[in-house]
């Protein structure tokens, strides 16, 4: 990975998941020009849940939040680019989707704060910690694809 790339944790939120929204959101993200690292379809565990979402741990909404997210499978990706952390949360919009902008995944499919459909790191920093709490090194690849340098100028 060259110090140009970055890598940026996504998860695809239980109601997408239950609405049929996956391949919709791996596609935008995907032909924005971002790479596929590591993916995976997994039930998130209580405590697992609450160490992703500590930040907001004395938020009122953080309960159903929890509830929410461990509600039934969410799909993890590592997505890597160039500003892939910047370039994912624009793709994903506002979060509340009431005031994302239509284009964006949470402006063109969503209403409800509590139903926003998608998850991406916020910062290089929280990335790099958010990687480590769903995947290991192992199940992350970085690998070259022919179209490289039509989408990032080498
Ligand atoms: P984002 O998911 O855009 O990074 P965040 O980190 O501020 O947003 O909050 C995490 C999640 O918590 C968010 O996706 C939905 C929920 N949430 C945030 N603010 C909320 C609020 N005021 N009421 C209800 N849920 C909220
Ligand atoms: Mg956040």
């Amino acid at each position: 990975m060259n110090n140009q790339t970055e890598r940026t944790l996504v998860l695809i939120k239980p109601d997408a998941v239950q609405r049929g929204l996956v391949g919709d959101i791996i596609s935008r993200l995907e032909s924005r020009g971002l790479k596929i690292s590591g993916l995976k379809i997994i039930k998130i565990e209580r405590t697992i849940a609450e160490q992703h979402y500590r930040i907001h741990q004395n938020r009122p909404f953080f309960p159903k939040l929890v509830d929410f997210i461990t509600s039934s499978p969410v799909v993890a990706i590592v997505f890597q680019g160039r500003n892939a952390v910047e370039v994912t949360r624009n793709t994903m919009g506002q979060t509340n989707p009431s005031e994302a902008t239509p284009g964006t995944i949470r402006g063109d499919f969503a209403i409800d704060i509590g139903r926003n459909l998608i998850h991406g790191s916020d910062s290089i920093k929280t990335a790099g910690e958010e990687i480590l709490i769903f995947f290991t090194a192992n199940e992350l690849l970085d690998y070259e694809v022919s179209t490289d340098p039509w989408i990032t100028e080498p």
